[in-house]
């Protein structure tokens, strides 16, 4: 059965929840919500890498994710942490997280995949190009699944060669990160191609801007809502879970907890 990791981003700016949850009784509460939804894991990130995003200094990123994580750890809600930088990683892990979850797999901080190997966690490894600010310029492939797969391949022996056991990897093709929204469409087609890395797959699609361009507009002034994108994010991750999807991260946990449970069903799981 997919797991699904539920997003909290404690952020003024991410792209769809940015500002919501920066007050902590309230991040608290949502994860607890997203929780009871089904979510077995709770993503909690101090610092969006949406396009066009700003770096935060990590003493900021920390302030705002270690006390949310020490109080799901207290509540025994798992969580994992979402960051580029090395010193978040450990004072997450310090603070109760299992897992780091590293959109750029390694590659935006040197010493994050030394200090993971040294650490009681596993780490998400993300396929990645080159800092959010200019990743579209970055989003040129011939064969985009083949690529990812073969990028993410390095990272993952960068993992391995810093002392991070195999089985403590999870591989994630980073969809919309220095990807077209065609390019995007072609990675998760490629799916399998992902999974034959032979590590758990984590897939985050949850609102992205390749579901909005999909959906198009249904009458001429009607804007893609949350609701569209969720449901869209609920059919992408139903897909991924057939094409073998470890876990997938999303915001509106319910939605995509329906969608898998039809799945599980259509299985005969
Ligand atoms: N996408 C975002 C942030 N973190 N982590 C993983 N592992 N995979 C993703 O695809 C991913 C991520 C950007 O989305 P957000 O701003 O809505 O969190």
């Amino acid at each position: 059965m997919t797991l699904i990791w539920g997003i909290l981003n404690i952020t003024p700016d991410s792209f769809s929840d940015g500002g919501r949850y920066t007050d902590p009784a309230t991040a608290i509460a949502h994860a607890h919500e997203l929780r009871a939804q089904g979510a077995a894991i709770i993503d909690v990130g101090g610092e969006s890498t949406r396009p066009g995003s700003v770096r935060v200094d990590p003493a900021v990123e920390q302030a705002r994710v270690v006390p949310i994580i020490e109080a799901l750890t207290d509540a025994g809600i798992a969580t994992s942490i979402d960051t580029l930088n090395a010193s978040t990683a450990v004072a997450a892990v310090r603070a109760g997280t299992r897992i780091v979850n590293d959109v750029s797999g390694g590659l935006a901080d040197e010493r994050m995949l030394p200090a993971v190997a040294e650490l009681d966690a596993d780490i998400a490894i993300g396929h990645w190009r080159g800092p959010s600010d200019d990743m579209y310029a970055r989003a040129q492939y011939a064969r985009a699944a083949r690529e990812v797969a073969s990028e993410l391949r390095d990272r993952v022996s960068a993992a391995a060669v810093a002392g991070i056991a195999p089985d403590r990897i999870i591989v994630d093709p980073g969809i919309g990160f220095a990807k077209t929204a065609e390019q995007n469409w072609e990675v998760l087609r490629g799916t399998d191609e992902i999974a034959a890395l032979g590590h758990r797959v984590l897939i985050g699609t949850s609102r992205k801007r390749f579901l909005v361009d999909a959906l198009g507009t249904a009458a001429p002034d009607e804007q893609p809502t949350i609701p569209r994108r969720d449901l869209a994010t609920a059919v992408t991750s139903a897909l991924a879970a057939r094409a073998g999807a470890w876990a997938v991260r999303v915001h509106d946990v319910a939605s995509t907890r329906d969608a898998l449970a039809v799945v599980g069903a259509w299985d005969g799981a």
